[in-house]
């Protein structure tokens, strides 16, 4: 399987039109759920499950390397994988037991970081189900630990005010009847059946159970035989919607019945906004259509489950973490960071220094953040740019040697900046409009100066009000250079 099976996006230029059938269910959404979601900026993922007690190695060996990521432990292959070690692997149950784990904490730390929702692993690729789940055998019930942790992190958010996603990974390697290609035979056909129906089942219960449910954050969705179920998938999407109004679904869930998925074959979105954006991010505003969207970023290079041994691997700074946050804002989606936490149920100490420092930004910083979008102008090499009806901000990322950072606007007509000001302060900062007089350049000037004793350390906003441009902002009437 290539990677770009399973997040790319497909082109949407002109194409002829092709009849399909299983294409979207909804179209842009304007209800309050999706205005909200337009509105959450920052999000949490944390990703546990059996995976987390290994923390990528297994009696002292290391499986870096030899698995994908640390979640992927269980298709450790190779010279250094241990003897009958899905065996292995499959038994963790027998000892999940994160005695640690508070959820309570965990939600505390995330709105202190500024996390307006969580994505929280239900179920990964190995099947095991964080919930009690009346339709397997495989889950908390079935551990030492016993609790439903599904139950305590939807509680502990929604008691935050955080609203609540559930990743639910398809792909399920315990499940007897999972065939990750297109079962020939009877026997294949029949488990596949079965794996469909546990599918739709546990699917139920989670709406049924966790009634806060505001969104689905599905994954594992690129096999040859889930999406040769683009019946059952289409059927099932609308019994989701109808179960819980309002429900976010999405794009990673489904395909139309030519195998086009999160894009229909016409280019239509199949969800409700975009969810291919996993360790990557759009390049533009342009390519995303006018459609919702998150990214999901882990700290680490790849690695959504906790990783023990971290030494050598690159870990994304708080201000990694600024600028990739007002990237997704200055092109309207929200960004996911990942949390890993430990066996015992705990953060690391790098995460938490992580929601510390991003937290005490983004509350500082709030008005560019959350309520503040995409605008259309030119994009700057200085940071970011956001905004909102009355005002526009300027993530700085890049501090100007000259000392003032200048923005380009369109010349004719439309509202110009009017004042400045530091946004974390308030402290006033001096601006004009200049008409630079370069020929055939149909735009104006603001130019924001940025004093000298400003000590800024991280990324610092500069917020600018926008009202109507004077008589002194209009265009001089030169003649044009003849060449
Ligand atoms: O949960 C996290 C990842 O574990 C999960 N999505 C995020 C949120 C994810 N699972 N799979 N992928 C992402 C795509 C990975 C595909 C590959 Fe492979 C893994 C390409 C190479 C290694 C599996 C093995 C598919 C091809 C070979």
């Amino acid at each position: 399987m290539t990677t770009s099976l399973w997040t790319s996006r497909q082109p949407r230029d002109a194409r002829p039109s092709v009849p399909v059938e299983y294409g979207p269910l909804v179209g842009r959404r304007d209800d309050e759920p999706m205005r909200r979601f337009r509105r959450y900026g920052l999000g949490q993922f944390i990703h546990f499950g059996l995976y987390s007690l290994l923390g990528g190695e297994y009696d002292g060996v290391s499986a870096t390397g030899a698995a994908p990521a640390p979640e992927w432990i269980r298709a450790w292959r190779g010279p250094t994988a241990p003897p009958n070690w899905t065996d292995t692997y499959d038994r963790l149950n027998e000892s999940f037991d994160p005695t640690e784990l508070d959820a309570r904490a965990w939600a505390r730390q995330a709105r202190q970081m500024g996390a307006r929702y969580i994505i929280f692993t239900t179920k990964h690729h190995d099947g095991f189900a964080l919930w009690p789940s009346a339709h397997s055998d495989y889950t908390v019930a079935n551990s030492p630990f016993r609790r439903d942790l599904v139950g305590e992190v939807v509680d502990a958010y929604t008691a935050e005010g955080i609203d609540v996603f559930l990743y639910f990974s398809v792909l399920d390697w315990h499940h007897p009847g999972y065939t990750s290609a297109v079962p020939t035979d009877e026997a294949g056909r029949a488990g596949w059946q079965d794996f469909l129906e546990y599918t739709r089942a546990q699917l139920l219960e989670l709406l049924e159970r966790y009634p806060a449910t505001r969104g689905l954050w599905f994954d594992g969705t690129w096999d040859a035989s889930w999406v040769a179920s683009h019946e059952f998938t289409h059927r099932l999407e609308q019994e989701l919607r109808e179960k819980r109004p309002g429900l976010i679904i999405g794009s990673r869930f489904r395909n139309d019945e030519h195998g086009a998925r999160h894009f229909d074959s016409n280019g239509a979105l199949l969800g409700d906004y975009e969810q291919g954006w996993e360790r990557k991010l759009p390049a533009n505003h342009e390519m995303l259509g006018g459609n919702d969207w998150d990214g999901v970023m882990t700290i680490g290079p790849n690695a959504w489950g906790w990783l023990r041994d971290t030494s050598g691997q690159y870990q994304k700074t708080a201000d990694d973490l600024i600028d990739l946050l007002m990237r997704c804002r200055s092109m309207g989606g929200n960004l996911v960071v990942n949390f890993g936490p430990d066996g015992s149920g705990r953060m690391t100490a790098h995460e938490g220094r992580i929601a510390e420092q991003l937290g005490a930004w983004v509350a500082a910083n709030a008005d560019a953040v959350y309520d503040a979008g995409h605008v259309d102008l030119d994009p700057t090499g200085l940071g970011w740019l956001t905004g909102d009806d009355d005002r526009l901000f300027l993530t700085v990322v890049n501090r100007p040697v000259t000392g003032i950072a200048r923005l380009r606007f369109p010349a004719d007509g439309g509202r110009l900046p009017v004042a400045a000001r530091l946004l974390d302060s308030g402290r006033a900062l001096e601006m004009r409009i200049t008409d630079i007089g370069y020929d055939l350049d149909a735009a104006v000037y603001c130019d924001v100066v940025i004093p000298a004793d400003v000590r800024a350390t991280r990324a610092f906003v500069i917020e600018l009000a926008l009202g109507e441009a004077g008589e002194s902002t209009a265009k001089a009437e030169r003649i044009d250079a003849w060449m």
